[in-house]
């Protein structure tokens, strides 16, 4: 039954129905089908086989774009079913994906995961430059800056951010926190960020550590 539901909203998502996974979302969360499950096992999977087909050249970003926007539809339905209840940690968050890279949907998964440890994020959007997140670090006292980055080319972004936040005489002040599809472990110790997590749920969790230290 709720196998059906999920795959429901994998195949719309991956029309770009972002009307119909709303509703179906709506519709999965009234069964008691799992959160998680359908973040993971509808949306995800959805976004996914998008994804896969994106790499082959059998859809084009037009129908990457309206899977996006139906994903961050059904997403945001999930949105206050994945605060944990009684975990409340406070904090604030400068967060957003970096220079030169469009990719918000990690992102946004990642803002909805902190929010839901209590964190206060400052989500600066996409293509955000070095100087726009440490301006913003300082002006609003964020204990971390939480970067995404989708893209090879972009990525190096990150390092740029660590190096103006050494400049900016802050960089002892806040966690520095990576993530996103081409990033990894080895890469994090090599710009000497903080921390890396590979998925939204570990990121909000380090947070809220982070901010609990
Ligand atoms: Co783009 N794109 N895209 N794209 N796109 C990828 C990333 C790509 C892998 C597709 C492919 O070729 N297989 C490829 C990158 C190749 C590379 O560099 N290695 C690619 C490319 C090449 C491009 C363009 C250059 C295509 C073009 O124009 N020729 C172009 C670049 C535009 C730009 O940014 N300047 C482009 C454009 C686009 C769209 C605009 C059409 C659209 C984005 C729409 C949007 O975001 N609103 C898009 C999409 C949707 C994708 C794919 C299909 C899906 C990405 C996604 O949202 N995944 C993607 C293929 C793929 O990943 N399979 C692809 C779901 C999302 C939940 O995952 O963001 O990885 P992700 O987040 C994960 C983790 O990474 C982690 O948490 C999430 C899971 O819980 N995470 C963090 C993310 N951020 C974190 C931060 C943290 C911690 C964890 O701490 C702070």
């Amino acid at each position: 039954m709720s196998e059906k539901i999920l795959q429901e909203i994998s195949e719309q998502l991956q029309k770009g129905k972002a009307k119909a996974v709303k509703e179906l979302v709506e519709k999965a969360v009234a069964d008691g089908v799992n959160v998680k499950s359908i973040l993971d096992d509808g949306l995800l999977s959805g976004m996914g086989i998008i994804g896969a087909k994106f790499k082959n050249n059998e859809v084009f970003v037009p129908e990457v774009l309206v899977a996006a926007r139906a994903m961050n539809m059904g997403a945001s339905v999930l949105k206050p079913l994945l605060a944990e209840a009684g975990v409340e940690a406070s904090g604030k968050v400068c967060l957003g994906t970096v220079k030169g890279d469009l990719h918000d949907i990690g992102k946004n998964l990642v803002k909805m995961m902190m929010e839901g440890k209590g964190l206060e994020v400052i989500d600066l959007g996409t293509d955000v430059p070095p100087e726009k997140f440490i301006e913003s670090a300082k002006e609003n006292d964020c204990q971390i800056i939480a970067m995404s980055a989708l893209l090879t080319t972009t990525m190096a972004a990150m390092q740029d951010v660590i190096e103006a936040a050494k400049t900016a005489g802050i960089r002892d002040d806040v966690k520095i926190m990576i993530g996103g599809a081409p990033v990894t472990q080895a890469y994090c110790e090599q710009i000497n960020a903080d921390c890396y997590t590979p998925d939204a749920a570990s990121a909000a969790e380090a947070a809220a550590a982070f901010c609990k230290a």
